[in-house]
């Protein structure tokens, strides 16, 4: 089992598309264990995206992802990373494939509707900083055999 953090950005959440972004991650099998809605702070958006520090979009990406609320998420799930990365599509949309949450409903990089953790490693670094221990709720589905083998 692995965990994995999602954001659904300030565009999904004006567009209306928390349910729908919810259901596609969730249909495939993926479990939530921790989800809240905020507001996200300057000093969390810094040190999440820090990696694109002096990048030409870094700061229009902090401007976007602290502008209105987001819906973070931590879903769990073999490969939990990975799948959700193939649910959500490349970082444009253009680029994205049909049926991905970016190619079916986003335009451009820069309003994507959709973080998920690139990796293991990320994850683990992303839901520390997004989510308290006590925030994230170990729980059995009574489905999984027939989504798990
Ligand atoms: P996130 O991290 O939001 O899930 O997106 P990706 O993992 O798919 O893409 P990323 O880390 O390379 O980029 C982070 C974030 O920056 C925006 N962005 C990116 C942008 O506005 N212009 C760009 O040229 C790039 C590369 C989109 C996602």
């Amino acid at each position: 089992m692995e965990r994995t953090l999602i954001i659904v950005k300030p565009d999904g959440v004006q567009r209306g598309l928390t349910g729908e972004i919810i259901r596609r991650l969730e249909t495939p099998g993926l479990r939530i264990v921790g989800m809240k809605f905020m507001q996200v702070s300057r000093e969390l958006a810094a040190e999440h995206y820090k990696e694109h520090v002096g990048r030409p979009f870094y700061p229009g990406l902090l401007d976007y992802i602290t502008s209105t609320p987001v819906v973070v998420m931590a879903l769990e799930g073999p490969r939990a990373v990975d799948i959700a990365r193939a649910v959500i599509g490349k970082t444009d949309p253009l680029d994205a494939t049909p049926g991905t949450i970016r190619s079916d409903l986003a335009l451009m990089k820069g309003r994507n509707l959709v973080h998920g953790s690139d990796s293991a490693g990320s994850a683990e670094r992303e839901l520390a900083l997004w989510f308290r221990p006590e925030e994230l709720i170990s729980w059995q589905r009574d489905s999984e055999r027939w989504l798990v083998e």
